[in-house]
């Protein structure tokens, strides 16, 4: 922990191989242990997991076994002096969930999905964490015909009721994104999310996580969508990073493309105490051409980021800024937060 009191997270995906959908791998796989010894050398504090990245091929095994695997893993992070943040179910990548998991027009499809859900539940309280992440990959079409919105909205909240009865103790954070990969996602913005914990039959245990990238990608700014879900006791955790327009989902560093949009990010989560409601998770990924050795420094230019833009955000004067908004005098206010951005 830092002298702010933020605690920093990320996902063992975000070191990688460099592989993308033209090319494959550049940098060869780093093993888990040495990506949690990168946690520590970096000053993180939890690790975020799919199911599988803390239970490999839980498919294959009995509910005692994920239960064992899960506690090694458990004395790996304590071992590490690491926590578990949240365990996100994995219900993108099996060839039957190819056109969706909760909202697949197969049954069969949809009941793989909850019980794959509850496992992944199962997990996450042998790792000590009862937030789990819900990015509703595939949840949507590439062909609108192809699925009814209708049923498909009902059948979410119906995965969200059999995971919420599961376990009294969990709770439920939506990572909205608007597309990729589908065309069309059925869940693409804060707002989405937080109406569709609302038709839970537990709305006080579903919330939001928000990614910056996503946001952009949905046209959207971020700070104000973690403004949003605030207002409403509902963003349980941030997914940072950064993203150059209507592209590919870039998952840059914290801040490289839109240093003024990351310190309105930076600037609404310290305002509203944020340290003390969840953890910075850092959803950054190294580009494609970077060396292998030095393929971590998007986490720790991330991080730095973040705390220079809390410094930042601290730094500014707040008796000149009510001024400023009480003279509507919007263009000093501008010229302000620049002259703070550029070190002035
Ligand atoms: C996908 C994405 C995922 C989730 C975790 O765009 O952001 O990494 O954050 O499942
Ligand atoms: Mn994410």
């Amino acid at each position: 922990m830092n002298k702010y009191g933020y605690r920093f997270s990320f996902g063992p995906w975000n070191i990688h191989e460099g592989a993308d959908p033209f090319g494959p791998p550049v940098r060869a796989s780093v093993t888990f242990e040495d990506k949690l010894s990168v946690y520590r050398e970096l000053g993180f504090d939890a690790v975020q997991f799919h199911d599988d990245d803390a239970v490999p091929e839980l498919d294959d095994l009995s509910p005692a076994e994920i239960r064992q695997e899960a506690r090694a893993m458990r004395r790996k992070l304590e071992e590490n002096g690491l926590v578990a943040e949240f365990v996100a179910p994995r219900l993108w990548e099996k060839p039957i969930t190819i056109d969706g998991g909760f909202t697949a027009n197969d049954p069969a499809v949809r009941a793989y999905a909850i019980d794959r859900t509850k496992k992944a539940v199962d997990i996450g309280r042998e790792l000590d964490t009862h937030l789990m992440v819900w990015w509703l990959a595939r949840e949507g079409t590439y062909m609108r015909e192809a699925k009814d919105a209708v049923k498909a909205t009902h059948h979410l909240i119906e995965a969200l009721n059999a995971v919420l009865e599961y376990d009294p103790e969990v709770r439920i954070a939506i990572e909205p994104k608007p597309n990729e990969p589908m065309d069309l996602a059925y869940i693409p913005t804060m707002g989405h999310g937080l109406a569709l914990g609302m038709q839970s039959k537990d709305p006080a245990r579903v919330g939001v996580l928000m990614e910056s990238a996503h946001a952009v990608l949905a046209g959207l700014d971020p700070a104000d969508e973690i403004s949003f879900a605030l207002a409403f006791g509902k963003l349980w955790s941030v997914h940072l990073n950064d993203q150059n327009g209507l592209k590919f989902d870039q998952d840059r560093s914290f801040g490289s493309v839109d240093l003024r949009r990351a310190f309105n990010q930076v600037r609404v989560l310290d305002e509203n105490r944020f340290w003390e409601i969840g953890m910075i998770g850092l959803d950054v990924k190294a580009i494609r051409t970077q060396l292998a050795d030095v393929s971590t420094k998007h986490l720790r230019n991330s991080l730095d980021t973040f705390l220079r833009l809390v410094e930042v955000s601290r730094a500014i004067d707040r008796q000149t800024v009510e001024e400023l908004i009480a003279a509507r005098d919007y263009e000093e206010l501008d010229w302000l937060i620049l002259q703070s951005l550029m070190g002035a």
